[in-house]
């Protein structure tokens, strides 16, 4: 092949969110927008991690990724990579990507230095819907702020890319490689199994076998939504082939290009079919299995639900890393540490001190956890919004959550499983909240309202934090039954490891009893704004953990809303989605 320099030009908005760059596919497939932005890459990592290297590129298999990793391709052939590894099909999870640059050797022998991840992640995919692309770096984890920074200051620059335009497709439906000769010697595009190094990884961490004997038990019953994401490409080999679920205990399985037109999305609203067969639903007929989970569409996020019974993913975590070291054989020698970013509650903090743990809190987005976990100071890791995971890989993942959760069903159901009682999902929540009280947890979001308006609403909440006597007067006239506000700021983080800050992390409001008020603009939209709200409180009192959250929460949501203006601001009278 040959090598064709081809002139660009700057276009706006390039900046990568908190996991990357997500657009609508219309705006992706315009002249020249995928080519800058991949080559913005390129230049902002250092020519050795760019020229003979070993790339992976794939994702979750959404409307438009055929077509972008053929692009890239043939512009890392023209940039100088030595080599490129793609998922079967081009489908590869967020969690496997990570896994395949960590662990897997490729078969001459080759190591992967990095990875273009196709996805939009939670978003819904299409035509009309979004794609997204990001970088990973050497660690498997999400490339860090110096270098996406890097990247968009190079996108507003660029002036030409390399691309090999006479490098024939390569047929990604088959697994082998194929070899091409360019001006600098031999490139290579192997293609190869999605799922084998992240099931040989599963099952380095967890104990199988006792997994199987859950699974397989007729007292226990099972449930998997990968609501047509990429999880779909693994639920089956794991589950079903590995662990012995029945073929009928999934759900959405086959990944899709538009997720079936669905919001791949893990939660109450969006999974509405495993909420509905969780008794949890408005149409919910007949005895619900026992444990039910849903993936989102590159499958590193998990919801987890009992019967009837929904795990707060912020209690998930704490729960998880509450039983690893017995449950879990990969943390049998103990845990390093914990984290949880800001907005998540503070059920993991009560574990950490309970646990004599190391504990971070870090901002949103997985990328800050990485570095912790590369310095051996975290094993376990969550985030509030349905992200879970550990140190065996750097991005969060769906599917080792599921299996956390089924070694802590497991091991607590050691001797039940022939006769006895099953200790359910239920159980092990409440008998955690008995144990380390309750934090009652709700997330509100205002998606797509008017950035403008986003802005001013954030902008007079700080403004207002300069005096919390006039706070406490405002929030005294809203409810008289909560407590104090004795703290307000924009949250700020200095990572432990290279000493970098990341500023305006989300504004807080910090009550006298230990509940919460958190305020944020998401960084993953691709269009408008999304105002998130996450509201928290904290109950010791065991005899007073079993109220219904939305109850329990009323009078500091009202608060919240009434504080921020937030009807004023947005015309919204209610949140697009609660969680
Ligand atoms: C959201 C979540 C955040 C998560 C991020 C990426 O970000 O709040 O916790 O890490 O999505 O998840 P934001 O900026 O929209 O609040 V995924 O599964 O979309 O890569
Ligand atoms: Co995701």
């Amino acid at each position: 092949f040959n090598v064709t320099k081809k002139l660009t030009s700057p276009i706006d908005g390039q900046k990568p969110g908190t996991s990357g760059l997500r657009k609508k596919v219309k705006v992706f497939i315009q002249p020249n927008y995928l080519e800058n932005f991949v080559q913005s890459t390129f230049n902002a990592l250092t020519t050795e991690k760019v020229r003979g290297a070993t790339l992976v590129v794939s994702g979750d298999g959404r409307y438009y990724s055929k077509d972008a990793i053929q692009i890239i391709i043939k512009m890392a052939a023209a940039n100088g990579v030595r080599r490129i590894w793609v998922g079967q099909n081009g489908l590869l999870s967020t969690p496997a990507v990570s896994a395949v640059i960590r662990e897997r050797v490729g078969v001459d022998g080759s190591r992967a230095s990095g990875a273009f991840i196709l996805t939009a992640s939670h978003n819904p995919g299409g035509p009309h819907e979004d794609f997204g692309i990001k970088y990973n770096m050497e660690n498997g984890g999400p490339a860090p702020e110096g270098i996406t920074d890097k990247i968009y200051e190079n996108t507003k620059t660029i002036k030409e890319y390399l691309i090999a335009e006479d490098l024939p497709n390569v047929d990604i439906s088959a697994i082998g490689v194929s070899s091409f000769g360019g001006p600098e010697g031999q490139f290579d595009v192997e293609v190869f199994d999605s799922a084998s190094d992240y099931v040989k990884l599963m099952k380095s961490i967890f104990d199988f076998e006792s997994i199987r004997k859950l699974l397989t038990s007729p007292k226990f019953s099972f449930c998997y939504d990968a609501l047509h994401g990429v999880a779909g490409a693994y639920a089956k080999r794991i589950f079903v082939e590995e662990l012995g679920a029945q073929e009928s205990s999934l759900l959405n399985c086959v990944p899709k290009e538009d997720f079936g037109g669905g919001h791949p999305d893990p939660n109450l609203t969006y999974a509405k079919e495993l909420v509905d067969r969780m008794g949890l639903g408005k149409s919910s007929s007949g005895e619900p299995p026992e444990f039910g989970a849903a993936a989102d569409g590159d499958a590193d996020r998990n919801m987890v639900l009992g019967k009837r019974f929904f795990v707060t993913p912020s209690d998930s975590v704490a729960i998880i890393a509450a039983n690893a070291v017995e449950a879990i054989p990969y943390f049998s020698a103990g845990l390093k540490g914990v984290a949880r970013s800001m907005p998540t509650s503070a059920a993991l903090d009560v574990v950490a001190k309970n646990l004599k743990l190391k504990f971070f809190e870090v901002p949103t987005g997985w990328k800050f956890f990485g570095n912790l976990m590369d310095a051996g100071m975290c094993s376990v890791c969550g985030e509030e919004s349905f992200g879970t995971g550990s140190d065996h890989i750097r991005e969060k993942d769906g599917i080792w959550a599921v299996l956390a959760w089924l070694s802590i069903l497991a091991y607590k159901n050691k001797g039940n499983l022939d006769g006895g009682k099953l200790v359910s999902v239920e159980d092990i929540v409440r008998q955690h909240w008995a144990t380390y009280g309750r934090h009652y947890y709700t997330r509100y979001d205002y998606e797509n309202v008017d950035a403008g308006a986003a802005k001013e609403l954030m902008a007079n909440l700080v403004k207002l934090q300069s005096s919390l006597d006039e706070v406490n007067g405002i929030v005294k006239g809203i409810r008289s039954d909560v407590a104090k506000v004795v703290h307000g700021d924009e949250f700020e983080y200095k990572d432990p490891v290279d000493g970098s800050i990341s500023k305006h992390q989300g504004i807080r409001y910090l009550f006298e009893d230990g509940s919460r008020l958190v305020f944020r603009l998401s960084g993953t939209g691709s269009e408008g704004a999304t105002i998130r709200l996450y509201i928290e409180q904290y109950e010791k009192d065991p005899s007073k953990t079993g109220r219904d959250s939305q109850e329990a929460l009323a009078p500091l949501v009202e608060v919240a809303l009434k504080l921020s203006k937030m009807q004023e601001f947005t015309g919204r009278s209610a949140p697009t989605v609660i969680t």
